[in-house]
């Protein structure tokens, strides 16, 4: 209900850092500020006495005598060197200030814990999301590609994420939510934010990662509580299986579909590419790239390197007759 009427809602979310929605991306945008202010400061007051003695000693000296050389000046040298190494000690202690405020350690979920705790991890070129738990409850189920997040309105909800990566560096940025953390091959990091305010935040992975890296796009969905409990307890389901599907879902089943994916409550098992247990619930395929209609789904079957070049999946040539089918089926993984 909640993603109809963030598709029906025509306001393009945005990417500014400048508008942020959540304790930590604040933190940073104050920073940024701040930084931006006294840095600003600096150079109108360069500027000011450079143009000054642009205009005040433009004209050569009568004669072509030089003017006096002065060689060294102690006070002047003093100030010099004191006054910037000031300025930056003091953009040091602001800056440790946000680091701090942005940084937890991951606390340890508790029965009384109200936080949700998600693993993500970095593919080429797409997300993993592995819901671990919320409300000190276990979940311990697999999305792909889009996030939801409940928004604490009265009451903090924050939102713990564990950032892993399965090849290599890729870095995960919501400019709104947080700030860029990397997902590193062997290394696990953390980040969270919380926000009081539903909406769809998108991001981008924000380190180079491959020749797809620019469309490794993020999106968040922030919703009220009763629809992210609802949008929850729905993706913990397996997938549907409907009476008259059974002929397509063999189709897609004899296929390599299911090293590559899997679709919980059958046979498909893959974790190379995206889960599909609940496909049709996504806004988006190939990783937020284009919107997930029908069309852009048989035409991603056709051939997805028409759509996202150099992606890890490759076209099958698959006969009319088994596309049909497989659309089918992958139609009703809502
Ligand atoms: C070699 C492994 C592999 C095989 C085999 C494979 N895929 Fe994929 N598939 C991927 C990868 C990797 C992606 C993610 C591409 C990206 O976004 O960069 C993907 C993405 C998808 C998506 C988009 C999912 C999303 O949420 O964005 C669909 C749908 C899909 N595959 C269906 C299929 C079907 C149907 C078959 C069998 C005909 C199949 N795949 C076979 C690796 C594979
Ligand atoms: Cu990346």
């Amino acid at each position: 209900m909640s993603s109809l009427l963030l598709l029906a809602s025509a306001e393009t979310p945005d990417l500014s850092m400048f508008d942020p929605v959540s304790p930590s991306a604040k933190s940073i945008r104050d920073l940024s500020i701040l930084v931006m202010i006294i840095t600003g400061l600096i150079f109108l007051v360069v500027e000011a006495v450079l143009c000054y003695c642009l205009l005040r000693f433009r004209r050569s000296t009568p004669g072509g005598n030089e003017p006096p050389q002065i060689y060294g000046s102690q006070p002047i040298e003093i100030a010099w060197s004191v006054a910037p190494a000031l300025i930056v000690f003091m953009l040091v202690l602001i800056t440790t200030r946000t680091l701090w405020e942005v940084n937890t350690d991951l606390p340890k979920p508790r029965a009384d814990d109200r936080a949700l705790f998600v693993t993500v991890v970095g593919h080429q070129w797409w997300w993993e999301y592995i819901y671990e738990s919320h409300d000190g409850r276990k979940l311990g189920f697999t999305t792909s590609n889009e996030l939801h997040i409940p928004v604490g309105d009265d009451t903090a909800r924050p939102v713990y994420l564990t950032l892993k990566s399965s090849d290599v560096c890729h870095s995960f940025w919501v400019p709104r939510l947080a700030g860029k953390t990397d997902l590193i091959p062997g290394r696990t990091n953390h980040t969270w934010f919380q926000t009081a305010r539903p909406g769809l935040y998108l991001g981008q992975c924000a380190e180079y990662c491959g020749c797809q890296h620019a469309n490794m796009l993020i999106r968040v969905v922030a919703e009220p509580i009763e629809d992210f409990e609802r949008w929850l307890d729905h993706q913990q389901q397996p997938a549907v299986v409907e009476a008259d599907l059974h002929v397509a879902q063999g189709a897609f089943l004899s296929q390599s579909c299911i090293n590559c994916h899997r679709v919980r409550g059958t046979t498909a098992a893959g974790t190379f590419g995206p889960d599909l247990t609940h496909l049709m619930s996504r806004q988006t395929l190939a990783s937020g790239m284009i919107p997930n209609t029908p069309e852009n789904l048989r035409a991603w079957l056709v051939n997805p390197q028409n759509i996202k070049a150099g992606c890890l999946m490759p076209a099958f040539g698959l006969n009319k007759h088994d596309l049909d089918q497989i659309v089918d089926y992958l139609l009703v993984l809502r």
